[in-house]
């Protein structure tokens, strides 16, 4: 599988990773569009819709969306003309239910997974990254005490699904520390 030919595919790693910068890339890259359930949701709240009003007291507590809200969600998406022919899709799925849910959406779909990347980076510098934009954007889930929630929620819920994909053959870990412009280089090379 080369970069070029990989059309399905999933970003996971921790908050602050730098999934949202490199999703939007990587995607312009490959020439599928990019989900990000986390940017779906915020949109919602911001437009004060139903699926805003459900979701935003869980963002702001640094907690998960529930499963049946999201994958939903993610569903109606995937089922959009633009992601049938490819996706990148950034931060779903996160729990295991949600991974289950993913598959049957592909296998009905008669569709797989190509490729899921882990983008890794340490702690310290997860949180320094998520108070840098703190102070840039004021983003309702970027305070000191949201973002250890979401460190935790992570660690609690999602590390431990990449090892579904790496049982599968489909994981491919890549190193989130440097650049912005050395991470979207180290992503293309591992896809390649
Ligand atoms: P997300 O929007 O996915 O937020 P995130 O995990 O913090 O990652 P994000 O993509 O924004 O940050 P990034 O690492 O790119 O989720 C927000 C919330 O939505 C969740 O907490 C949850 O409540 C809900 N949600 C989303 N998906 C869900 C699901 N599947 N199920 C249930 N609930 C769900 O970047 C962070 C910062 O680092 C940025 O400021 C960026 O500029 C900076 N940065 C990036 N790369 C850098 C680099 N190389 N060097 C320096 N800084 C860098």
């Amino acid at each position: 599988m080369t970069a070029s030919s990989a059309r399905r595919l999933v970003l996971m790693g921790p908050p602050g990773a730098g999934k949202g910068t490199q999703a939007s890339r990587l995607a312009e890259h490959l020439g599928v569009p990019a989900i990000s359930t986390g940017d779906i949701f915020r949109a919602n709240v911001a437009e004060r819709t139903e699926l805003g009003q459900q979701a935003q007291r869980y963002m702001d507590a640094g907690e998960y969306v529930p499963d049946e809200v999201t994958n939903a969600m993610v569903a109606d998406r995937l089922a959009a003309d633009d992601a049938t022919a490819g996706f990148l899709l950034d931060g779903y799925p996160r729990t295991e239910a949600q991974v289950g849910e993913l598959d049957r959406m592909l296998e009905a779909a008669g569709v797989s997974l190509d490729v899921v990347v882990e983008l890794t980076a340490d702690v310290d510098e997860l949180v320094k990254r998520l108070l840098g934009r703190a102070a840039e954007q004021g983003r309702s889930d970027d305070t000191e005490s949201v973002i250890r929630r979401r460190l935790e929620v992570y660690s609690e819920q999602t590390a431990a699904l990449v090892d579904v994909y790496d049982a599968r053959g489909i994981l491919v870990r890549v190193d989130g520390l440097g650049s912005v412009d050395d991470v979207a280089a180290r992503l293309l090379d591992a896809l390649s």
